[in-house]
C-alpha cells in the first residue's frame, strides 16, 4: 500500500528589509506555481516568511515593529492573494508569519505558522514554543536574538491534523532542536511533520559552535524523523539578510532519518520529493511501536533519589540570568 503527499519545501532566499511587501508574496507567488507546476499537493514556506528575521534587531517601539513585521489577519490584505491563488491551483501551502492578536482585550504576539488545504482554507495553526535567545538587548552582541522579547510561548501545544491524507504536524525552528517536539507529536501518530526555520550562522550566545549549524540543522531533523517514525520537512530562509547570513539546507526527510531531497543553494528554490506516508509503518509497528517497546514507567523520571535524572529543571546550576554577560566569548 502506499498514501503519497507529493511535497514542495519551498526555500526562500534573504528577504531585506528594504524589500516590498508585495515583492516578498510575489515570490511566494512564484514558488507556488513552481511547487504545482511539478505536481505538489502541499507547498512549505519557511518560518517568519513575510519578512526579513528581524528578531536581530533591537526595536523598541512596539508600534512600528508590529506595523512592519506583523500580521493582524491572516488572510489579511497582503496574503488573501496567497489563499486565493492556492484554491485557484488545488495545492496546499504551509505559511509561517509573525502573529499580533488581542484576546480578550489583551495583546498577544506569537511566531506562528499555519497549514492550509487544496481549497484555501486554514486546517491547522501551531504558535512556537521553543523560543531561542534572550529577553533583553545585548549591546555586547553584533546580532540580536530577540524571539523572547518580541514573543509569547506559543499556548496551542503541539497538535496534529487530519489532512493531506495523512496525520499532519507543525514545529518552528528551534522547535526542530528538541527531542520533544517530535515525541509529542510522535505520540499523537504524526506522519509528516512541516518545520520552517531562519538560522543565523553566528549566535553568539554559542559562537564557538557557529562553525556546527549546517551539522546541528539536521542531526536533530534526522533524528527526530527516525526515532519517531515520521516525514519531517524542514525548509529555510537563507542567505545574506542585510549582512547576516543563514544556513540553507532545507531537506525532505523520510521516517528512515535519510534525506531523499535537499536544496543545494542559497536562494529561492525548491526541494521537492513524493512521500508515501505508508514508509512510516515499518518504524510505527516494528522499530519504534510505542505500545509494544516503550517503557517510560521505567525510566526513573519520579525517583526524589539525589543526582538521579528528574522531569524538573535542577536549581543547582547558574540559570541563564546568573550566568556572567560575556561569559560565551571568554
Ligand atoms: N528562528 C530560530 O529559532 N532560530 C534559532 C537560532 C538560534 S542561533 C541564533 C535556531 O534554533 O535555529
Amino acid at each position: 500500500m502506499s498514501r503519497i503527499v507529493k511535497v514542495a519545501a519551498a526555500q526562500l532566499g534573504p528577504i531585506q528589509r528594504a524589500d516590498s511587501r508585495a515583492s516578498v508574496i510575489g515570490r511566494l507567488l512564484a514558488l507556488m506555481r513552481e511547487a504545482k507546476s511539478m505536481g505538489a499537493d502541499v507547498v512549505v514556506y519557511p518560518e517568519l516568511a513575510l519578512s526579513a528575521f528581524f528578531t536581530k534587531w533591537y526595536i523598541p517601539d512596539d508600534a512600528a515593529l508590529e506595523a512592519e513585521f506583523f500580521e493582524r489577519e491572516m488572510p489579511g490584505p497582503d496574503t488573501r492573494v496567497l489563499f486565493e491563488e492556492a484554491a485557484r491551483l488545488g495545492i496546499g501551502f504551509h505559511l509561517g508569519y509573525a502573529e499580533v492578536t488581542v484576546e480578550a482585550g489583551v495583546k498577544r504576539r506569537f511566531n506562528t505558522a499555519i497549514l492550509v488545504d487544496a481549497t484555501g482554507q486554514i486546517v491547522g495553526k501551531y504558535r512556537k514554543i521553543h523560543l531561542p535567545g534572550h529577553p533583553d538587548y545585548r549591546p555586547e552582541y553584533p546580532i540580536q536574538d530577540l524571539e523572547k522579547m518580541y514573543f509569547e510561548i506559543g499556548d496551542l501545544g503541539f497538535p496534529v491534523f487530519d489532512v493531506f491524507g495523512g496525520v499532519m504536524g507543525m514545529c518552528i525552528c528551534n522547535d526542530r532542536r528538541w527531542p520533544e517536539t517530535y515525541r509529542v507529536l510522535g505520540l499523537q501518530g504524526v506522519e509528516m511533520i512541516f518545520c520552517g526555520y531562519n538560522t543565523p550562522i553566528h549566535n553568539p550566545m554559542a559562537a564557538s559552535e557557529d562553525h556546527l549549524q549546517n551539522f546541528q540543522n539536521l542531526l536533530p531533523m534526522q533524528a527526530g524523523a527516525y526515532q519517531n517514525a515520521s516525514w519531517v520537512v524542514g525548509v529555510a530562509k537563507c542567505g545574506v539578510e542585510d549582512g547576516w547570513e543563514m544556513i540553507g539546507q532545507s531537506s525532505i526527510i523520510s521516517p528512515s532519518g535519510e534525506i531523499v531531497a535537499m536544496c543545494s543553494t542559497l536562494e529561492d528554490e525548491i526541494a521537492f520529493a513524493r512521500c508515501d506516508l505508508d514508509r512510516t509503518a515499518v518504524y510505527k509497528h516494528a522499530v519504534f511501536d510505542f505500545a509494544a517497546h516503550r517503557r517510560p514507567e521505567h525510566y526513573g523520571l519520579i525517583t526524589s533519589r539525589k543526582g538521579a535524572i528528574s522531569p524538573f529543571p535542577r536549581t543547582d546550576r547558574p540559570t541563564e540570568r546568573t550566568v556572567p554577560a560575556h561569559h560565551d566569548e571568554e
